[in-house]
């Protein structure tokens, strides 16, 4: 893997259209968010659907939310009816493009993951991934600090037993619990049924059930880097469909908001927030990407704060 930053920077793909009209990330800038797509669907297993058009598909939705820049080049945001106010304002927003997966070598992509999000920290507040299939994580959290706290919001626990030396997407967490760089993985939103022997957590993985649940170990992690997974299975797949392996029952995009606002407020630092399963296809029509492009504004206006 090539770690010169400029032959990295080459390495991925520009799109024609950029996530909400954004400008291309640019080295010499500074940002209060960039976007970075991983189309992968390499841990994929047991659908039919694919996760690789994820990025794409946000883009295209995104059209209808183009980001206006004032004259100083920050950006103005966008006024939210349902919140009263405006969200992301005077905030810097870039596209960085997309990981660049080769298919013949998928490894060595999965591999420049943590070379690309490390590149991008360096000029970036807070780091916008969007997936790709939930084995990335493996890849993104290596790219983040040492002492990383994972906060995993996902309907499942993704901790089968590890087969292999590649982990996916259903067994993603039983490979992040060995990483030493990983100080804790608190998870939320896990529901439905599995048969009942399964593995124990490491002492480390906490499963929480409550918002109280919540906030009081954020609160406890509060002076550690942090990475927010979520996994959009999360969401009502009646509200939701375009996923993988859809659950009944499940959140609202706001509840997932108002989660994340919760967590800032309970003292999260949060330097990258990854979005993955996204798996739209045909069908479904334009209106779960919209939704998506949405709820990408509104999750990172909730990580950043007020300006
Ligand atoms: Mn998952």
């Amino acid at each position: 893997v090539n770690c010169d930053p400029a032959a990295l920077d080459r390495l991925r793909r520009k799109p024609s259209v950029s996530f909400c009209n954004a400008d291309r990330w640019d080295p010499l800038c500074s940002y209060d968010m960039t976007l970075l797509g991983i189309p992968s669907d390499c841990g994929m297993v047991g659908s039919s659907r694919s996760t690789a058009v994820g990025p794409s598909a946000l883009r295209s939705a995104s059209r209808i939310f183009p980001s206006v820049t004032d004259e100083d080049g920050s950006g103005i945001g966008w006024y939210d009816y349902s919140l009263g106010r405006a969200i992301l304002p005077s905030r810097r927003i870039a596209d960085a493009g997309d990981v660049q997966m080769r298919r013949y070598r998928p490894l060595d992509s999965l591999e420049e993951i943590p070379l690309h999000v490390r590149r991008l920290r360096e000029n970036t507040k807070l780091l916008v991934l969007v997936g790709g299939d939930h084995a990335i994580t493996y890849f993104t959290a290596q790219g983040l600090d040492e002492g990383l706290v994972l906060l995993f919001v996902d309907a499942h626990e993704d901790a089968t037993a590890m087969a292999g030396d590649l982990p996916h997407n259903g067994n993603v967490v039983s490979f992040l619990e060995q990483r030493s760089e990983i100080s804790a993985i608190l998870q939320f939103g896990l529901r439905g049924l599995v048969p009942h022997q399964r593995r124990q957590p490491a002492p480390h993985r906490k499963i929480l059930r409550t918002r109280e649940q919540w906030c009081e170990a954020v609160r406890e992690n509060r002076d550690r880097p942090m990475m927010l997974s979520i996994d959009i299975d999360v969401l009502d797949p009646v509200l939701f469909g375009s996923v993988a392996s859809p659950s009944p029952g499940g959140m609202t995009p706001a509840e997932l908001v108002n989660l994340v606002v919760d967590a800032r407020e309970a003292g999260a630092r949060i330097q990258a927030l990854e979005i993955v399963e996204f798996a739209p296809v045909a069908e479904d029509g334009p209106l779960p990407a919209v939704t998506l492009a949405q709820l990408v504004l509104r999750l990172a206006d909730a990580c950043l704060g007020a300006t």
